[in-house]
């Protein structure tokens, strides 16, 4: 027995919803979690955490963390609540949701995100107890659903480069990605490349830390990365700086895409994004010098048709190789969808997949064999078939009576993994059907967040420390076991544990409700990942191509990279990708003539670790970044507190004036727990619920305000 003294490291992983997945060891000392750090054995952490989740003790033995079930006292968003038993509290909650369920069990929605990325802790046993129960299910399109749908209709999944391999190319491009703020691991490989001389390039509306450290900064409008990437395609035409082997055997659609293409010349696309001509020329020139194989016999007169190579040519690798670092900035605008279609069809245009250093990456998600089906149990749903609500739209759907259309109106909410009245877009919608006194909501959680107050039930949920998972990534391919470390503090319980307990209550027999953690665990991956060397070591690294695309091999219906998409075509839309003006700036006026975009704060993660007191005294207060000329105009200084508005609300921060942001572009620093900021409302008071051209996304950088100085400093 080790005795109690005992000083021991555990292995686990970073639950957060972070490219990273960083693999962890916590040091614990007599049941108690002293020290997390990155585990310096797992290639990708290189044992260096961010500083946010260095300070993962601070939030998990946090003064406020819940520790027992609460129930509501005051009326509904007061906080105000008693402890109560976990019996009394699964007991009534059973009981309230069994009454709704005899009427109709779609009136209960389930709400939940990336509060952890874990597959068990995420939609395992939650997902199961909602397809027996027949709830309403829902579309998590809150992140990343329009660059998703990008990608499997030009690439065929969520696949790409390996981000290792950043490190050996010649050009990077980082393109809507803050990287240094959250992609940190992904940075050092960009770092390494810089070293051996790559020029790295970042094209971000803001001069954020990352553009900092680049070579060139491309500051275009926000919404416009389409008509950019359909700019660099009409100078890579025009100069033949393409790759016409790869083309003709690996492409789909390119006539098409070329003759759209040769509409956006440099002068156009300037305009549009709001840059100068030659950055545009600039950046196709340093893109087309890394063109791979481009056979001279082939005619390419800007007019004419691009003939086929006669000969088969032989891949050479010519130059040094491009490679792109796409990240989810760039998709959350009307037409982010289309943006990523034309990014991630860059690389085949000069044959950058040819070398493993070349190609593109926003997500590597879909490289990993998630049984899905075996975590989830969508056979339990057997006699139901519930309606899918958008978890963008939860604002106008809270408040949506019950209509032929729509179904009965939502009467119970269980979050989980999620803060939505922070999170969710258009946030006075949102706080006014949270509000609902009729509505019965459940939240599970570590804090009495924003959402929390609105709990008639709050359940004390356990964090990474004290419960097993298992976890996939989207910015690496290495599969990542979590072990608990301690026990759960208080009288916490896993979201697994909860929702077991509750299909207890509900009479859910079905033996898949006793699974413990360590068999879904097991489950996650069934075969294809051998569980006993997760177990060893706390990582696999998954067998994957190298340079996936090097010889096509897409896994798209064509087999081929697809400019033009049948399958989108088929559904009524443009099948050749285009640029898709923003929802919002399109029709700017001098009503809001500012354009908002609420990237992440550095010390944040979207609203976790807001309530972390070390982390929130770095970001200080919820910033405005403003432009020198656009303050001037409105009489605003460093450290005014303004007034952002527009039809959809107001809200109060603190204005910094600084060049970071563009004429006409303000940042609204987030993602703010309301309650800690000036006047209890964050951005999303402002972000609308519109949707993305492609997977029914969230349209948060695609935002008009006005701003002024405020009159009486913040109410
Ligand atoms: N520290 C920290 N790390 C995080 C997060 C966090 O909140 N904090 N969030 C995590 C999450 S949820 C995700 S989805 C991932 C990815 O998260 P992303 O939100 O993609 O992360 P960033 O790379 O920080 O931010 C995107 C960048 O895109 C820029 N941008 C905004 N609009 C446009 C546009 O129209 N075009 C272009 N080219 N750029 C634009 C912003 O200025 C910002 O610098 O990161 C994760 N990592
Ligand atoms: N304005 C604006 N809004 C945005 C964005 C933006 O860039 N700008 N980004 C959007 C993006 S990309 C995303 S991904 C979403 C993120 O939205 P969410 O996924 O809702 O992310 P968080 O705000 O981090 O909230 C997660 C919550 O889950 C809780 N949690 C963590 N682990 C567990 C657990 O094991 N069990 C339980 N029960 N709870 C747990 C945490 O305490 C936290 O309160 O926000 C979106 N909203
Ligand atoms: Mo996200």
């Amino acid at each position: 027995m080790v005795a109690d003294t005992a000083v021991f490291q555990v292995r686990g992983a970073c639950p957060h919803d972070c490219p990273d997945t960083c693999a962890l060891l916590t040091t614990v000392q007599q049941g108690i979690a002293i020290k997390v750090q990155g585990n310096p054995a797992h290639p990708h952490t290189a044992g260096s955490l961010c500083a946010k989740v260095s300070r993962y003790t601070e939030r998990t033995y946090h003064p406020e963390r819940i520790l027992q079930p609460l129930k509501r006292v005051g009326p509904k968003g007061a906080g105000q609540f008693e402890p109560v038993s976990w019996d009394a509290a699964l007991t009534e909650i059973a009981a309230r949701l069994q009454s709704i369920a005899a009427r109709d069990p779609q009136a209960i929605l389930p709400y939940s995100y990336a509060g952890t990325m874990g597959l068990v802790q995420g939609e395992s046993m939650a997902a199961r107890f909602f397809n027996q129960l027949g709830a309403s299910q829902l579309e998590r399109t809150i992140c990343a659903a329009a660059g998703g749908e990008g990608l499997v209709h030009t690439l065929g999944g969520k696949l790409g480069m390996r981000v290792e391999f950043f490190a050996q190319a010649k050009l990077i491009l980082i393109w809507g990605s803050n990287s240094i703020a959250s992609n940190l691991h992904f940075w050092r490989y960009a770092n390494e490349a810089k070293r051996q001389g790559a020029k790295l390039v970042c094209i971000d509306p803001r001069q954020s830390e990352t553009a900092d450290k680049c070579h060139e900064h491309i500051a275009l409008l926000p919404g416009t990365d389409g008509a950019l990437a359909l700019g660099l395609m009409h100078e890579l035409i025009a100069h033949d700086w393409l790759d016409h082997d790869y083309l003709e055997r690996y492409t789909l659609g390119w006539s098409q895409l070329r003759a759209r293409a040769l509409q956006w010349p440099p002068e156009r696309v300037a305009e549009v994004c709001g840059i100068a001509t030659d950055q545009v020329v600039g950046l196709a020139r340093d893109y087309g010098a890394c063109v791979q194989t481009a056979p001279r016999s082939v005619s390419v007169g800007a007019k004419g048709t691009v003939g086929a190579s006669e000969a088969v040519v032989a891949p050479v690798a010519t130059a040094g190789s491009a490679a792109i670092r796409m990240n989810y900035g760039v998709q959350r605008v009307h037409g982010g969808g289309n943006a990523v279609r034309l990014i991630a069809s860059l690389p085949a245009l000069i044959g950058a997949w040819r070398q493993r250093s070349g190609g593109v990456l926003l997500s590597s998600s879909g490289s990993f064999p998630v049984q899905k089906a075996a975590l989830q149990r969508p056979d339990l749903l057997a006699g139901h078939s519930p309606r899918t609500l958008n978890m963008v739209t939860l604002g106008d759907d809270l408040l949506r009576p019950a209509s032929p259309v729509f179904g009965p109106a939502i009467e119970a909410l269980v979050v989980y993994n999620s803060n939505p009245v922070a999170v969710a877009p258009d946030s006075g919608r949102v706080v006014s059907g949270f509000a609902r006194p009729d509505l019965f909501t459940v939240v599970l959680e570590h804090f009495q967040t924003d959402t929390a107050d609105y709990a008639d039930f709050i359940l004390p949920a356990t964090t990474q420390l004290e419960h097993w998972d298992v976890h996939s990534s989207y910015g690496h391919t290495d599969v990542l076991l979590n072990r608990p470390a301690i026990a759960p503090v208080g009288q916490a319980k896993p979201n697994t544990q909860i929702f077991r307990e509750l299909a207890q209550r509900m009479g859910f027999d079905a033996p898949c409700f006793q699974d413990t953690d360590e068999a879904l665990c097991r489950q996650a991956f069934g075969h294809s990942v051998d569980f006993e060397a997760l177990l060893d070591n706390g990582f696999v690294t998954l067998a994957t191509p190298e340079a996936r695309f090097a010889q096509g091999n897409f896994p798209t219906p064509s087999g081929k990279c697809e400019f033009f998409s049948d399958r989108l075509a088929a559904q009524g839309q443009d099948g050749l990708p285009d640029h898709v003006p923003n929802h919002e700036a399109a029709h700017s006026s001098a009503i809001y003539p500012l354009v908002m975009i609420s990237p992440p704060a550095r010390n944040f993660l979207n609203s976790t670790f807001v309530n972390v007191k070390s982390l929130r005294d770095i970001e200080g207060q919820p910033l405005l970044e403003i432009h020198p000329t656009d303050a001037a105009a409105r009489g605003i200084e460093s450290g005014h507190t303004v007034r952002v508005f527009n039809a959809r609300g107001a809200h109060h921060c603190v204005a910094q004036v600084t060049k970071r942001a563009r004429p006409g572009v303000v940042h609204g620093l987030g993602i703010w727990w309301r309650k800690l900021g000036l006047d209890g409302t964050n951005v999303n008071q402002l972000t609308s619920q519109r949707l993305t051209d492609l997977g029914h996304g969230p349209t948060f950088y695609d935002c008009v305000v006005q701003v002024q100085a405020a009159q009486d400093g913040g109410t």
